[in-house]
């Protein structure tokens, strides 16, 4: 186990060393004795030389004695250096999902086998992604990249007539593998189910996202079952997660009774505990309900993942990642960055990580692409900006940062970073409101509903602030670590001054290392807008809706707003 180990971990000229130090010693061994023992056996050799045959009994006893042992060496090594050959590498990755697992504190549902996935490896509690949107989280996570830095931070940008292409050398990450000799693949893991968990006739490839030009070659298989014999495998499992809860009624039916199937019964929705900043409504304790299903049924997808690599002999020699793409769907989650939409549950298990363990340390999701190379026993490139935070010359972040853009119609630009006491965040457009015009997310019915409570006066102070502002405050800063929701804004409290003077420059001095690319320009919008527009269906209250509220941002850019 010391030495998978240390084979594992000491790459570069070291592995190289201990490599070499082992092979010579063994070399040494067995040249001497086996050479010496297959003598006798040679056709072509003439008597005496069958040595043993003029041994003493006892020297013939210690020389077969010998024999064995190298044997056994030899074999020994065989099979320490074959543990120790690359591992294959598998990503959990959920869609749209908080880190509501019981080893991560939900109390009203069990996660059994996330828990049990902890158990096994090293729990992250202080994770976060650089980017809370599906498209620009998966390319930074893919390149390991801010997406700030790569130009990626736009949600489905690049996708029709303007193309986003990677700055010079940077590429991802399972081209950089398949190079190495792995076998690529993305699918769901257990072939007859989809990323749903539901039964499925064709197995497709998984989910990818990606805001820029790509070559789709970089995956072999949507399963690693199809790779050689003896090649390592880098597979992502990638699963709807939060997605299954859908954006209303007709699909929560769905999930329901995918749920009652499973499990024998829903969560129930009195029992529910919502955030505080959201009001206490039927609509929203359903879709929060139905949202914990999707965190059970996510668990017991990963439960049979698990079981397969388990039955195949594959557990022990697989890095197992488990992440989400960033936080719940919700008014204040998803596209925003505090915690319900930046924070995320992280658990690594694998040869040679800590088993039981629990990390306070702050990551960001981009390291995920580091631990990966370096465990397949690549250098990171230059351009890499996710860090190996199981390096041993590791030095912990002192600080996590991240970055929303536009999303979709909703052009926006928010930009944070967060220490281990405080979250900084400063909002571009102020002068924009916190639920701003967005079809995706004005089609939820938690949305409309809140919509309608505001529309009537019905909403709580807090929620009437917090969500339905005409304008924000240029900065926020908060303790987010006492302040689990991030509602208490700390940037006008003389106090705090000194701790907001620091981390906006702290802020800026990121902006300007890792090249932000900021806002787009109109004619890029527009461009943008016109590729989106083409592939919404015509005649759907999408179509409709799309061009009308991105009319808003246009007014809003012209204005200076
Ligand atoms: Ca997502």
């Amino acid at each position: 186990m010391k030495i998978r180990t240390i084979l594992r971990f000491h790459n570069g000229e070291r592995l190289a060393m201990i490599t070499a130090k082992w092979w010579e010693r063994i070399h040494r061994w067995a040249t001497r004795w086996l050479v010496l023992l297959s003598t006798p056996f040679s056709p072509t050799s003439d008597p005496p030389m069958n040595f043993l045959s003029d041994l003493h009994p006892k020297s013939k006893f210690q020389a077969i004695m010998r024999w064995l042992f190298s044997c056994f060496l030899l074999f020994g090594f065989a099979a320490v250096t074959h543990g120790g050959e690359r591992p294959n590498i598998l990503w959990f990755v959920v869609d749209d999902m908080s880190a509501d697992f019981s080893c991560y504190g939900e109390t009203l549902i069990e996660t059994p086998h996330v828990d049990r996935l902890a158990g096994g490896g090293t729990k992250f509690t202080r994770a976060f992604v650089t980017a809370p949107v599906c498209s620009s989280s998966r390319s930074a996570m893919i390149t390991g990249c801010y997406q700030t830095t790569i130009g990626a931070h736009h949600h489905r940008s690049g996708r029709g007539k303007h193309r986003i292409q990677l700055p010079e050398g940077v590429e991802p990450l399972p081209a950089l593998l398949q190079r190495a000799g792995y076998y690529t693949c993305i699918g769901s893991g257990i072939p007859g189910l989809d990323h749903r968990g539901l039964a499925s006739k064709v197995d497709r490839k998984g989910k990818t996202d990606y805001n820029f030009d790509w070559d789709a070659a970089i995956y072999d298989s949507h399963d690693w079952a199809g790779r050689a014999e003896g090649q390592p495998f880098f597979m992502q499992v990638q699963l709807h997660g939060g997605k299954l809860r859908g954006q209303g009624e007709a699909s929560y039916t769905v999930i329901e009774r995918q749920a009652r199937e499973r499990f024998g019964e829903i969560v129930d929705p009195d029992k529910v505990a919502l955030p505080p900043h959201y009001p206490d409504d039927a609509v929203m304790r359903r879709d929060w309900a139905t949202y914990l299903d999707s965190v059970r049924l996510t668990d017991w997808h990963v439960g049979e993942v698990m079981a397969r690599l388990e039955k195949d002999g594959l557990l022990e020699n697989t890095l197992v990642i488990f992440m989400t793409d960033h936080g719940i769907s919700h008014a204040r989650g998803k596209q925003f960055l505090y915690d319900e939409g930046a924070h995320i549950p992280f658990v690594v298990r694998g040869p040679g990580i800590a088993a039981g363990k629990v990390r306070e340390d702050l990551i960001e999701h981009i390291d995920m692409a580091a631990i990966t190379l370096t465990a397949a026993g690549l250098e990171l490139p230059e351009w890499m900006q996710g860090r190996d935070v199981f390096a041993e010359d590791y030095a912990p972040r002192e600080t996590a940062f991240a970055a929303r853009d536009r999303c979709g119609e909703a052009a926006d630009r928010i930009r944070s970073v967060r220490t281990a006491t405080h979250l900084y965040l400063r909002n571009f457009h102020p002068e924009r409101p916190h639920l701003m015009p967005n079809e995706y997310k004005d089609s939820k019915a938690i949305i409309r509903r809140l919509r309608e409570l505001h529309a009537a006066g019905a909403l709580p102070e807090l929620s009437e602030r917090l969500l339905f502002s005409p304008v924000r405050p240029a900065e926020e800063l908060y303790a987010w670590t006492e302040d689990r929701w991030q509602t208490v804004n700390l940037a006008g409290d003389p106090t705090q001054a000194e701790i907001l003077t620091k981390l906006s420059a702290t802020l800026d001095r990121w902006m300007k290392e890792t090249q932000d690319a900021g806002d787009e320009s109109l004619t890029v919008y527009n461009l943008e807008m016109a590729d989106e527009l083409a592939v919404i269906k015509a005649g759907t209250a999408r179509h409709e809706t799309f061009p009308k509220n991105a009319e808003i941002y246009r007014q809003w850019m012209r204005e200076g707003k």
